[in-house]
């Protein structure tokens, strides 16, 4: 038997990445496992793309529907776009190529709550999945799948899809079983029940995923790691962005709203996320608790020092430093770190009842607090919402931060309107640039406004958000959220036609 293969029916159908991407066929809706760069199949993807580019040279269709936990690497989001393989792709997505063929127009995209991904599957809104293809560490004699450096949606696609491929990739750290709970007890309306989880650590489900074995036509061995870069070093701006945050939650626990153990943490990923975590450690903080989606280097760092003291998240994201140092003190971070189905690791229920802090970046937000977190220009995607809809709007503190400006300063991260809302006024409580923080809570649209002018706006963009907002105040149409709807978006549209969202004297 192989040795991460231990049941004879998964071992009987070991075969090439080639032929078991010939099961795919145009127009299926494929489901993948994949959250932020963690736990994707490495090399199906890669075969199928090559068959694709060979039926468009013949003239022929060849394009599929792409479901995944989250973003995913070069070796599928990136190969498949290429091929020009896609005709939707769904929840979250981060690749360059692909993000490329989604602003030319050139395919569809449906940016979604990663909450929403595995119950919208099981609402049908998806249709049929035809085909799942998941990475695994192994397959367990009982034919149980060890899940990989991430669980995202493979409970679901594993149940919901008529056939199954899987990858079992031996780069994957075996030390990584046990370190799963995989819940098993959602149902669809009107038979749900409480989810009895109530703190970090608590496990509901089990280390394995099921499969039905008749499911599987296809087993891959694979030996690749995932694809993740090193953050970049922290920069000045997200260190100041940082600080302000560790001042406010310091004066939180000044004034009894906080105890000194904070309450879960939920961080997103990228630059400012990275410098916060870091900062939390300077700060002194011990025995913290993470309930978040993602476990970056950054988060490794603070549970190796003891700042965090326990992470629940639905995937790794680590740089291959962070994978040595993961495999190095694997007996530490096992006690320590659990994955969990995104359903859960974004349960809206749980995130509630756990009260997380939410701390997630943004791409701009207006005045009064609406947050645009995806598109740029109102009309060109990022990457997507991801979690951070899951935690803002049920955390017990929202927290969006971003520099003041963009693009050498050309835009500015504070507006007069968000050109896209992907949380409203009412999801924002705390606003952070390198400028300072904007605290929106108990504050009426103007205080808002006039907080986040004051606060978080560049200066050079200060004066001139002040002055869009005095003349609202005087002559909008209604006097509760001020507004001068032929002006509100003049600096997306002055920045379209001479870049820079300044005017030019
Ligand atoms: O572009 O790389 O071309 O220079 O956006 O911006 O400032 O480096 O910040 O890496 O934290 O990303 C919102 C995109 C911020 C991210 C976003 C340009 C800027 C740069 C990146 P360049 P920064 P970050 C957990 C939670 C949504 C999902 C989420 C994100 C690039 O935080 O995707 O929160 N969030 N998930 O130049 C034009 C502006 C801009 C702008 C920034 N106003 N106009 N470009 N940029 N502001 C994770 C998951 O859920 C999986």
């Amino acid at each position: 038997m192989h040795e991460r293969i231990h049941h004879r029916a998964f071992a009987d159908r070991l075969m090439s990445a080639e032929q078991a991407a010939e099961f795919i066929k145009p127009g299926m809706t494929v489901a993948m496992s994949g959250f932020t760069g963690a736990g994707y199949p490495k090399a199906v993807p890669g075969a199928l793309a090559a068959q694709m580019e060979r039926q468009h040279a013949a003239g022929k269709d060849f394009k599929i529907n792409v479901l995944t936990g989250a973003s995913t690497a070069p070796e599928l989001d990136g190969v498949l776009a290429k091929a020009e393989g896609m005709n939707l792709r769904l929840p979250y997505m981060s690749d360059p190529e692909l993000r490329r063929r989604i602003n030319d127009g050139n395919m569809e995209y449906m940016d979604i709550h990663l909450s929403h991904v595995a119950q919208h599957a099981w609402f049908g809104f998806y249709g049929k999945i035809d085909l799942a293809i998941v990475e695994v560490v192994g397959v367990t004699a009982e034919g149980a799948l060890i899940p990989s450096s991430s669980v995202g949606n493979n409970k679901t696609w594993l149940e919901m899809a008529d056939k199954v491929i899987i990858e079992v990739n031996s780069q994957q750290s075996a030390a990584m079983e046990g370190m799963h709970d995989v819940y098993y007890g959602t149902a669809l309306p009107p038979h749900r029940k409480p989810i009895d989880l109530r703190t970090v650590r608590d496990r509901i489900g089990q280390q394995y995923m099921d499969v039905d074995v008749n499911k599987i036509v296809a087993v891959v061995e694979t030996d690749a790691p995932d694809r993740l870069s090193p953050f970049a070093p922290v920069d000045e701006t997200s260190e100041k962005i940082a600080d302000h945050l560790l001042t406010f939650l310091d004066s939180e626990i000044r004034a009894g709203r906080l105890s000194e153990k904070l309450l879960p943490l939920q961080s997103g990923v990228g630059n400012i996320a990275n410098a916060v975590l870091a900062g939390l450690s300077r700060g002194g903080y011990k025995g913290l608790t993470a309930y978040t989606e993602v476990i970056q280097d950054g988060m490794l760092e603070l549970i190796k020092d003891g700042t965090i003291e326990f992470a629940s998240a639905t995937s790794f994201s680590l740089s291959s430093e962070g994978i040595e140092e993961f495999n190095r003190n694997v007996d530490h971070y096992r006690k320590r770190i659990l994955l969990r189905a995104q359903e859960i690791s974004n349960h809206p229920e749980i995130i509630r009842r756990l009260g997380c802090i939410a701390l997630n970046g943004m791409i701009e937000a207006d005045i009064y607090g609406n947050v645009n977190s995806t598109n740029v220009l109102g009309s060109h995607v990022m990457n997507g919402i991801g979690g951070s809809g899951d935690f803002a709007r049920n955390g017990y503190l929202s927290v969006f931060m971003s520099p003041s400006t963009a693009k050498g300063g050309k835009i500015s991260g504070i507006v007069p309107m968000a050109s896209h809302v992907d949380h409203t006024e009412h999801d924002t409580m705390i606003l952070i640039t390198e400028q300072g923080l904007a605290d929106l809570r108990g504050h009426s649209p103007k205080q808002r406004a006039q907080t986040v002018i004051d606060n978080c706006a560049h200066p050079e963009y200060r004066p001139m958000l002040q002055d869009y907002f005095d003349r609202a105040c005087k002559e909008s149409y209604g006097k509760h959220t001020p507004h001068l709807l032929g002006e509100a978006l003049s600096w997306h549209e002055r920045f379209r036609q001479t870049g820079d969202m300044r005017p030019a004297n």
